[in-house]
């Protein structure tokens, strides 16, 4: 029988531990069913990749994903094998199968072995809703009414009936239904009629580095691509400083509304009003990496990259004969007339650069010729608040409606790469069930914007005490009007803009502190719990969970920063208070002592599940 004990030794020596009693793998198989296995479209894709490595560090080779063949996809990110057992013997000696579906896609093959009574332990999890995605995308006030919707009639409005009986169907059939994250249960319970017996979390592969500056460092260099970038495509018009630069980005699905890029938008506006009046000298360079219908880069930006570039390759050639000639100098003892050390051929070929600089139009708004230009949602309100990378602009926009790739001529860079460089991911979604984006940036130290209607917001709100001092600020879309919701994140951003360099780098490294929370290996046992769960409903009399409310992670908070003064009133209100802050003092803050303290101030007892 399976049981659970609690202990509160832990992964990090923060999280608490949790102990299951192992399964008998070695009877058992477990097969993993989704369409994006080895099939990027979204976030389901990073859940399904990332957990890969705990799953198979506990099923080994009883574990098998199954998803759509395409040619490329099994080229670039499998191998191709034998299946370790004949086909006409797909199970082999294994008595015991559980069969893990995610989302409506995968649901027929779940409907279809329940209505065959094949002996299988079943899970479904789904990751957003189809009528909650579709509602919410067409500017209903979808929470204020979860519960006065006419469900059937909407998605029949829609032309999704047919998918949203099939995703029914199967939260239905499946033995556990599971969800990734609160706010996404309640919906589902209004959406499709089932209560989630299980959340089950998102979690990440963490990357741990063995010195606590590694990431920091990473950020620099990072930084310095995207200064690169901006130095081209500013051409002409740098009269900014880009050592007080921010760089803001939202990045994801283009759901202009769903994903907050419109509240987003206005905010900047508002922001870039704040930054003039107070004569503030920082800049925000905002990306906007969000996919849309293009035919390729702008004329503009790809010469903004080759002027930046020929402007390099002459301040090289004029350096190495600068060098070479001060050298030759040095060599027989005389020091160099520095007004002639230049001849007429270097001042030429500088002057011609500097008059490839000049241009007639402001930098463009967006990297790619965008084909709805007329009517995108993203361009359309660039418009409307006039943020148009004019000089006195203090907030700069770039749109990037394409993912960002290393192979990429105009910005080569990962998007890993990316956000490491950016000092700030911004996410005010409406609709966003969990939200990777936000616990991506959360893991590489980076500070983010979430809300209280994204799962990772919620989580992070139960889990943290006071986020915004560990660089997670979190909007309230669910109690405030849009106007109000606006506002906040305006102030988010401003006092952001207004932290001294050392302020958001002691920042940037509370902000890493919280990626164990974030770790599948801690995450993992939601997963872990749903899968016994399913064995016991499937088969009660050999598998029994002991009788068991469903696990829960209350109790376990990170505690307030100890750096962060009990009151607010003594400093920015949540960013990282240090005395004597120098704007220019970047080195790097020591806070082992800190996290140390932090650690022993933990008292909260963590309650994994009680038993009834
Ligand atoms: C890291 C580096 C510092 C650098 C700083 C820039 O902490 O270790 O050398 O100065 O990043 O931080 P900023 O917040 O200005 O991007
Ligand atoms: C969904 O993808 P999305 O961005 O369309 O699934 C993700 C993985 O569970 C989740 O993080 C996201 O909030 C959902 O919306």
């Amino acid at each position: 029988p399976l049981s659970r004990s609690l202990s509160m030794t832990s992964l990090s020596g923060v999280l608490p531990a949790w102990e299951e009693d192992e399964l008998p793998v070695e009877d058992l198989l477990l097969f993993e069913v989704a369409w994006e296995v080895t099939n990027k479209v979204g976030g389901i894709y990073t859940v399904i990749q990332s957990k890969a490595k705990i799953t198979v560090d506990e099923w080994g080779e009883n574990f098998y994903m199954m998803g759509p063949y395409f040619e490329h996809n099994f080229k670039t990110q499998v191998e191709g094998c034998d299946p370790p057992n004949p086909l006409t013997d797909n199970l082999g000696d294994k008595p015991n199968v559980i069969g893990h579906f995610h989302e409506w896609q995968a649901g027929p093959g779940l409907i279809l072995s329940r209505s065959r009574k094949i002996p299988m332990a079943t899970v479904f999890t789904t990751h957003a809703t189809l009528l909650g995605r579709y509602l919410c995308a067409g500017n209903v006030d979808f929470y204020n009414n979860l519960d006065k919707f006419d469900i059937d009639k909407e998605a029949g409005d829609r032309q999704i009936y047919h998918r949203y009986c099939l995703e029914r169907a199967a939260v239905h059939c499946a033995h556990v239904f599971t969800t990734v994250s609160q706010i996404t249960a309640v919906e589902a319970k209004h959406m499709l009629h089932r209560k989630p017996d299980v959340v089950t979390p998102n979690g990440l592969n963490v990357k741990k580095f063995s010195a606590m500056h590694e990431f920091q460092n990473l950020h620099s260099t990072s930084k310095a691509r995207i200064q690169e970038f901006v130095r081209g495509h500013f051409y002409g018009h740098l009269d900014f400083n880009l050592d007080k630069t921010l760089f803001f980005f939202i990045a994801g699905r283009y759901e202009f509304s769903n994903k907050g890029a419109d509240i987003f938008l206005e905010s900047l506006s508002r922001l870039n009003y704040l930054l003039r009046v107070h004569r503030n000298d920082m800049t925000v360079v905002v990306f906007l990496i969000m996919p849309a219908k293009t035919n390729n880069f702008n004329v503009e930006s790809l010469k903004g990259q080759a002027v930046r570039k020929q402007l390099w390759d002459t301040a090289h050639a004029v350096k190495e004969k600068f060098g070479k000639r001060l050298y030759d100098a040095l060599l027989k003892g005389q020091i160099p007339d520095m007004n002639t050390i230049l001849d007429r051929d270097d001042f030429t070929i500088m002057k011609r650069a500097i008059y490839a600089t000049q241009r007639h139009s402001l930098p463009p708004v967006t990297t790619h010729n965008v084909l709805d230009d007329s009517t995108d949602p993203i361009l359309s309100n660039v418009r409307r608040i006039g943020l148009f990378n004019s000089r006195n602009d203090r907030v700069k926009i770039i749109f990037h409606p394409e993912f960002l790739s290393s192979t990429s001529p105009l910005l080569p860079m990962d998007y890993e790469d990316f956000v490491r460089g950016c000092n700030l991911g911004v996410f005010p979604s409406y609709y966003e069930p969990w939200g990777y984006t936000p616990g991506e940036c959360s893991v590489m130290g980076i500070p983010s914007v979430t809300t209280n209607l994204s799962g990772f917001g919620c989580f992070m709100e139960e889990h943290v005490s006071d986020p915004a001092a560990y660089g997670i600020y979190i909007v309230d879309r669910r109690f405030r009007s849009p106007e109000e919701s606006c506002n906040q994140l305006t102030q988010f951003m401003f006092t952001f803009c207004q932290q001294s360099r050392r302020q958001r780098i002691i920042q940037r490294n509370r902000t890493e502190r919280l990626s164990d929370l974030l770790d599948w290996r801690y995450l993992g046992r939601f997963y872990i719990h749903a899968r016994h769960l399913a064995l016991s409903r499937a088969f009660p009399e050999k598998f029994k969970t002991d009788p068991m409310v469903p696990l829960k992670t209350e109790g376990f908070r990170y505690p307030r920063p100890y750096s962060v003064p009990p009151s607010p009133s003594a400093s920015i209100h949540s960013t990282p208070h240090h005395s004597d802050v120098e704007e220019d003092d970047d080195e790097p803050y020591d806070e082992d002592e800190e996290a140390e303290r932090d650690r022993l101030n933990i008292k909260a007892p963590f309650v994994l599940a009680a038993r009834t």
